[in-house]
């Protein structure tokens, strides 16, 4: 029987399905914060993220081959190739943000780059870096230096890696600031063909993968609001919740702010109205 998914995996709102030789990734409307899911979902998230990796799969092929084959009419599901991933991710930081602002205030470094003295929460950096991290199997992943990447894939491979990453990084933060969209940072993931080939795999440049901030409101010194969850976060402090597990179920306010955040998103980066995604999910593709 053909085109039968087999489950392979579940991520924190994600899951991974078997296709023959291929790979089904599935994107839930679950929604995460501080490391938690949360008990209500966002009608469409997972459309917005999965439209908008297939857009930039599609738009960054000439800087690196990619896993992504098709992307499928419910618009959640992308239908790749299936690879050996990397035992890293690869993450490319243009600010000073979340536990890179963390080691530098620590070390004055992060993953072996020594930064200049004097940076605030936020700063711009004066270029971006490569600052692989550990994949750990419930949240938490490891910042790493290059050498112990090294260690882990071999020189050859972290240094195309690296390059590549750096390459997409530019290429997509030039094309989002155009936008009013800040990438302040993002995670990119690897994977090697039937033929040692470096293929980029998961997702690519969505909120979930990246810190997106609304250009409008950034400003170095503090933590600018996140372009799609602030809306989530806000509403969690107000209630004071502890962060622990279960976390709350959301009003249908925040709900409603939040979706319309993910739509303007996906909007703003694309050029596409959502609807049309949604009526022909094809439509990401050029
Ligand atoms: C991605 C993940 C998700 C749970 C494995 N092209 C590929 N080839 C082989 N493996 C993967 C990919 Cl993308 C792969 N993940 C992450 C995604 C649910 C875990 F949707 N794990």
């Amino acid at each position: 029987m053909p085109d039968t998914a087999v489950h392979v995996g579940s991520g924190k709102v994600r899951e991974l399905y078997a296709l023959d030789d291929r790979l089904l990734l599935v994107a839930s409307d679950r929604i995460s914060t501080f490391d938690v899911v949360l008990p209500t979902e966002i009608p469409d998230k997972g459309r917005v993220l999965t439209g908008l990796s297939a857009f930039w799969f599609d738009r960054t092929r000439e800087l690196c081959p990619n896993h992504l084959l098709a992307v499928r009419a419910d618009g959640r599901s992308l239908e790749c190739r299936r690879l050996e991933m990397l035992p890293i991710e690869c993450v490319v930081r243009g600010y000073l943000a979340g536990s890179a602002w963390k080691d530098y205030q620590r070390t004055g470094a992060v993953c072996g780059h020594a930064l200049p003295p004097g940076l605030v929460e936020s700063a711009p950096l004066p270029q971006p870096i490569f600052t692989p991290a550990t994949k750990a199997v419930e949240g938490h992943d490891e910042n790493i230096t290059r050498e112990r990447a090294a260690e882990l894939v071999g020189r050859e491979l972290l240094d195309e890696a690296e390059q590549r990453s750096l390459a997409l990084y530019r290429s997509a933060t030039e094309h989002a600031a155009a936008r009013g969209i800040v990438i302040a940072d993002t995670k990119l993931e690897f994977g090697l063909d039937e033929d040692g080939r470096l293929v980029l795999a998961d997702e690519a440049f969505t909120p979930d993968s990246s810190r997106f901030w609304p250009a409008a409101e950034y400003r170095a010194g503090g933590s600018p609001p996140s372009f799609d969850k602030q809306f989530v976060r806000d509403y969690c402090e107000r209630l004071g919740w502890d962060k622990s597990p279960p976390g709350p179920e959301l009003p249908d306010d925040v709900v409603a702010g939040t979706r319309a955040r993910y739509v303007e998103a996906f909007e703003r980066l694309t050029g596409i109205d959502f609807d049309a995604y949604v009526a022909d999910p094809r439509v990401v593709l050029a």
